[in-house]
């Protein structure tokens, strides 16, 4: 299978990119965010600053600097408001819009968080069902992505996403 989900800290895969779930100053914050600036070192806030935000579903790549990933591609999911707002639309976009860029830069292993699934509140069976959806789509259309790993904080993600890969099929 070239996806596949596991239980562990994004900042520590040796991939080709790596998503960071961030906001649209990319100027760093909490949770994953957060973890990616302590890993990558300040190059990467200092490349950040350059690139002039990023719009609510829409991504942008930097160099991975001291992580053990050569590309980080940072996304901006939306935040979760009842799903009515857009939501649904604009999850799909992150993945869309980090694969697109992945290709651009001959990315071929990448590994996504659940994206606005922490302090932005999407809930997880919504978001994997888009996550999985989208990353399938991708994959199927582009031979050159290899891999895709979702990498996931606890047990209940992990439990969500393999239940969402089960149902794709071979
Ligand atoms: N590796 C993998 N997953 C992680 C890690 C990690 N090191 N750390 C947290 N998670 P969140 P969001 C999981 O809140 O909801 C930031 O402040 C976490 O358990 O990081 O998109 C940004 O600057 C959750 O399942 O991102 C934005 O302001 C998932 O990653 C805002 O938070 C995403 O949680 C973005 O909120």
């Amino acid at each position: 299978m070239r996806l596949h989900a596991i239980e562990t800290d994004i900042t520590r895969l040796a991939v080709d990119a790596i998503v960071n779930a961030a906001n649209t100053s990319l100027l760093g914050g909490g949770g994953v965010d957060g973890a990616i600036h302590r890993a990558a070192g300040p190059e990467l806030l200092r490349e950040c600053r350059t690139l002039g935000g990023c719009a609510t579903g829409d991504a942008k790549i930097t160099g991975g600097y001291r992580l053990a990933a050569k590309h980080v591609i940072h996304t901006v999911g939306p935040v979760w408001n009842g799903g009515a707002s857009g939501e649904p639309q604009l999850l799909a976009s992150c993945y869309r819009r980090s694969l697109e860029l992945a290709l651009a830069h001959n990315v071929r292993s990448i590994a996504f968080p659940a994206v606005s699934c922490g302090v932005y509140g999407y809930p997880m069976e919504r978001a994997a069902r888009i996550a999985v959806r989208e990353c399938s789509r991708f994959a199927q259309e582009h031979d050159a992505i290899e891999r895709i790993t979702f990498a996931l904080f606890g047990s209940d993600a992990l439990a969500i996403y393999q239940a969402e890969l089960a149902q794709l099929t071979p």
